[in-house]
């Protein structure tokens, strides 16, 4: 398979299956068609010896420049190739729609993420305040998702972008960590969109190692 990257070096992508910022850099990645090995699984020292944040994802550049989060991931990876361009460069309102549409989706992430660790903790020790915040947060933030998208086809513009990929990264976080939010009934519109954009190859690549 010819990569646009095609030097025979792979960057490498420290990453897990089931986090939503590992799923939105690879995503950027498949789609862009930028040739890389995901690491599953890796130890925390060695995710550490990378970044010293020790958090996934972080993309090793071929020279060995590591680059994280998934933001400047993303950031990056779309400079490499314009095919597709997934953060509009010209138009700077259309990019700074994709940038929030971005940040909205990072922001269910990182409320359900909250959500799950709370409900990690043993029942006697969870924070009920910190659930409720969190929980109306997601919910808050997908009923704007649904009010934003409308009856388009992509989250911007007439084609895929960075939006898609986070959107959708977000979504199937909370079908795995939070079933029993029937975010589809009640909004149709995105059940729709969903249902496409997660029958994506890249989507359905994203889940496998
Ligand atoms: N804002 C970061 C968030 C990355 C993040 O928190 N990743 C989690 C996995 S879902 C992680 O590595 N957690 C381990 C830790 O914080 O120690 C991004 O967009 O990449």
């Amino acid at each position: 398979m010819l990569f646009d990257n095609d030097t025979g070096k792979t960057m490498k992508l420290f990453g897990s299956l089931t986090s939503p910022y590992v799923r939105k850099a690879r995503l950027v990645l498949l789609e862009k068609n930028i040739r890389h090995e995901c690491l599953i699984g890796a130890e925390k020292s060695e995710i550490l010896s990378v970044n010293p944040l020790g958090r996934i994802p972080a993309l090793i550049l071929d020279d060995g420049f590591c680059v994280f989060d998934s933001t400047v991931i993303a950031e990056y990876a779309d400079t490499l190739n314009d095919a597709p361009i997934l953060i509009p460069r010209t138009d700077t309102r259309a990019r700074l729609r994709v940038k929030r549409w971005e940040a909205l989706a990072d922001g269910i992430m990182d409320s359900a993420i909250v959500v799950r660790n709370e409900r990690m903790r043993p029942l006697e020790q969870q924070n009920a305040t910190t659930l409720a915040t969190h929980n109306k947060a997601v919910t808050e933030a997908v009923d704007y998702a649904s009010q934003l998208l409308g009856e388009r086809q992509w989250c911007e513009g007439e084609a895929i972008t960075l939006a898609d990929l986070a959107l959708v990264s977000a979504l199937i976080y909370l079908d795995l960590r939070q079933a029993e939010r029937d975010w589809r009934s009640t909004h149709q519109n995105l059940a729709v969109w969903f249902s496409k954009v997660s029958a994506l190859p890249s989507v359905i690549a994203s889940s496998v190692a």
